[in-house]
């Protein structure tokens, strides 16, 4: 079901009118409310009056990470803080953690985009969604549930953690629709195997599933193990957090952006230059609608593409292709550059692994070496060591001549990588300890 139908279906050219109004408002505010704008925009001789088409967006400099952090941490915020109902922030694992805020119009507008979201990802009133994002400054949790709630669907906020409670939870009340991260998918299939709960017996329909890089492979896995339809649903707290955009359970293909509340665009990361449809590049959000915390030109740095045309399940907003990683996760390996999504779709093609595993950068000689950690299914650990050797070796032929990188494999017995509760740690770089 389309939440928002007039919206989400809106032809491109009454999109496009809203878009640029909303674009002038937003611009026109945070000039006047925000100095770090105001600064910006002066030094690159621009004022908001000078925007007169969508396309002059591109005069406007870009906002980074960097500038979130120096003005760290209510700098950026557009209105006074008697305005400010709600602060979340990034977890701050690549450095200080950037710290946003929502007015009470926001939180409605965030809720509205997450109803559209999860009925694009096939719930519904009447649907029981088992919800376990993390809660918490994290934007996931509380998100999906306002979500869920302005949906009219029941949510159960059982958070991360706590696995075997929550296969009870998903046994006794059984819910319809499962929101978590992929890895934390996986978990809770594991878990639930283990307490001898079969995912076949739960009535889950759609699961929700983002927040971390996954490759296709992974979601043919998580649609086996768990019974149901996995749709990738994507956000950043910078720009709002999850429900800026989805794939609807139909298409299954590329995320529809929630163009009448952001503007995608797609530049190459090294000469900033704009790229056009089809073209893999970073992405950059302007916000049109956020009161507190408004964003312009925000550089994400998510990898994807953008496609415009036409998607089954009758919307019409611009799809964004799966996000193989962020720039900054791409790790270059003697010269080869190689994102860990794409050497978990080698390791899912390997039908005696596992879909938990973990790489590790070393640098052995001022040669970087990677190692990949996987685990093996314990029908294949229960076989001769023989068998096992073989098998690096296969899983390390097919990662060299599929990604033209040389690799490490380490086998390891069943649950030897940790689990995570919410976002998994693909990668430990050792290279600059
Ligand atoms: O992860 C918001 C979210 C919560 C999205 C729940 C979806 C579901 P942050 O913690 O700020 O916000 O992390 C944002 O996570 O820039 C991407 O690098 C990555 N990411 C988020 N969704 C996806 C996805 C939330 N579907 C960062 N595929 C983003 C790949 C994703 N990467």
């Amino acid at each position: 079901m389309i939440h928002d139908i007039e919206y989400e279906t809106m032809p491109r050219e009454a999109l496009e009118a809203i878009q640029l109004r909303r674009l002038q408002n937003t611009l026109a505010r945070v000039y006047s409310s925000v100095p770090f704008y105001r600064d910006a925009f002066n030094a690159a001789g621009i004022k908001p009056s000078d925007i007169k088409s969508l396309s002059d967006l591109s005069r406007i400099p870009f906002t980074t990470k960097k500038d979130l952090r120096d003005n760290y941490p209510f700098n950026m915020f557009a209105v006074p803080m008697d305005n400010v109902v709600r602060i979340h922030a990034s977890s701050g694992t690549t450095g200080q953690p950037t710290v946003v805020g929502y007015t009470a119009r926001d939180i409605g507008t965030w809720s509205n985009l997450m109803a559209r979201a999860l009925a694009a990802g096939g719930a519904g009133r009447g649907d029981i969604i088992h919800n376990a994002y993390g809660y918490g400054l994290f934007t996931g949790g509380l998100g999906i549930h306002y979500g869920a709630e302005r949906l009219g669907a029941s949510v159960i906020p059982v958070s991360g953690g706590n696995t075997k409670r929550q296969v009870v939870i998903m046994k006794d009340f059984g819910p319809t629709i499962l929101t978590s991260t992929p890895s934390y998918a996986l978990h809770l299939a594991e878990v639930a195997e283990e307490v001898g709960v079969s995912f076949d017996s739960l009535k889950f329909k759609f699961g929700v599933f983002g927040a971390e890089p996954w490759s296709e492979k992974m979601r043919e896995e998580i649609e086996r193990k768990l019974n149901l339809i996995a749709v990738d649903i994507y956000g950043l707290s910078e720009v709002m957090g999850p429900g800026i955009a989805i794939e609807c359970h139909e298409g299954k293909k590329g995320l529809h952006v929630f163009e009448d509340h952001f503007i995608p665009e797609i530049v190459d990361p090294e000469t900033l230059e704009l790229l056009p449809y089809g073209e893999k590049g970073e992405l950059v959000f302007t916000s049109l609608t956020k009161e507190a915390f408004p964003v312009i030109r925000y550089r994400t740095r998510d990898i994807t593409s953008l496609n415009p045309e036409p998607c089954i399940c009758g919307r019409t907003h611009v799809r964004m292709s799966r996000v193989t990683g962020r720039s900054d996760d791409m790790l270059i390996i003697r010269g080869v550059n190689v994102f860990p999504t794409q050497i978990e779709s080698v390791l899912m093609e390997t039908e005696e692994v596992e879909p938990h595993y973990q790489l590790v950068v070393d640098r052995e000689d001022n040669l970087d070496v990677l190692t990949v950690k996987v685990e093996v299914s314990e029908r294949t650990f229960t076989d001769e060591v023989k068998g096992l050797q073989s098998l690096e070796r296969r899983i390390s032929k097919n990662i060299k001549e599929l990604l033209g990188v040389s690799a490490r494999v380490k086998l390891v017995e069943p649950k030897g990588i940790d689990r995570s509760q919410g976002k998994a740690v693909r990668v430990v770089d050792n290279r600059n300890i």
